[in-house]
């Protein structure tokens, strides 16, 4: 597959979109950008719902002439009714790829998250890390919709031989906020970096990787990460400290602090995690 410059971004309005629209341009990206709602300063912006097919269609023919390939965040990022995570995340990205292979977009990179896998005990003591394919175990009917889009992903590389790199995020935040996060911590300028390598590496068919930095307490395997030339430059240990001594150690004996996904495995989800 040629290099790809033209690159669809869909949920470029939120959180993660809004660094990425920052940091990828300087890997000579040209950005195509697509949410739900508008973005201020951005008139080009596609805005459509993910969830409405004949809007995809539209959006997508329009947003592909040219496009090399799509990132696609656009989502319920957290916990939501059934419902809602059924249309946006379930619905959606179905659509998103349905577009895709209608206009022969060759490569997806999906973010998937680390609650696909949420209830994984983390490793404790001399635990090996969690390898990339530890059973789906979502830990919330969110985490269940990023299971879904990453055998969406396995499916539409099996039967129409679409491309996929499922990215298992992390936490991509400026900063680790919890003490969990320092385990699971991706910073925003090794998200460029591998959202770059995701979109670069040659043959990926579906590959799924974990999305993280190079964390001194990491819970994951990034070998998968680093076979598509990912580099991380990053370790949350300097928010150690601080955050150990505002929160305290993780006790092993609390579900939440004993899982990957940390309090969502809670019923309800409790926040902050
Ligand atoms: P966010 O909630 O800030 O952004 C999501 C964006 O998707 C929003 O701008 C929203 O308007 C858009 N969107 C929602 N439903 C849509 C629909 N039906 N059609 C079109 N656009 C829609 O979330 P954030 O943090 O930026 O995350 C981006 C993606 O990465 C999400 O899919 C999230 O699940 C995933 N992720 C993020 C992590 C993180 O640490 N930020 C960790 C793991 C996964
Ligand atoms: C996610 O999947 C969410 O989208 C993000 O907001 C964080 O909650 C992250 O996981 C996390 O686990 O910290």
């Amino acid at each position: 597959m040629p290099a790809p410059r033209t690159v669809l971004l869909t949920g470029a309005a939120g959180g993660l979109g809004t660094l990425m629209r920052e940091l990828l341009p300087a890997y000579g990206y040209e950005l195509r950008l697509l949410d739900l709602r508008p973005i201020e300063g951005e008139p080009d912006a596609i805005v459509a719902d993910l969830a409405d097919r004949d809007a995809v269609r539209e959006a997508v023919r329009e947003a592909v002439r040219g496009v090399d390939a799509i990132i696609h965040l656009a989502g319920i990022s957290l916990e939501a009714p059934f419902e809602k995570i059924l249309g946006a995340n379930i619905v959606g990205t179905h659509h998103l790829y349905e577009a895709a292979r209608e206009e022969g977009v060759p490569r997806i990179v999906f973010a998937s998250s680390n609650h696909a896998v949420g209830f994984t005990p983390r490793p404790q003591g001399d635990d090996p890390l969690i390898p990339v394919e530890t059973p789906h175990r979502p830990d919330t009917f969110y985490g269940l919709s990023k299971a879904f889009g990453e055998d969406l992903a396995q499916f539409y590389w099996d039967k129409h031989g679409l491309e996929s790199v499922s990215v298992r995020i992390g936490s991509c935040f400026a900063e680790p906020t919890s003490v969990r996060m320092l385990s699971v911590w991706m910073s925003p300028a090794d998200g460029a970096r591998l959202f770059h390598a995701a979109l670069t590496a040659e043959d990926v068919g579906h590959t799924v990787v974990h999305g993280s930095s190079a964390n001194t307490r990491l819970w994951w395997d990034l070998t998968s990460a680093r076979a598509l030339g990912y580099a991380p430059q990053d370790d949350s240990e300097p928010w150690a400290e601080k955050l150990i001594a505002e929160q305290g150690e993780l006790d092993p004996e609390n579900i939440a602090h004993a899982h990957l996904g940390g309090h969502f495995v809670s019923d309800p989800p409790i926040w902050p995690y």
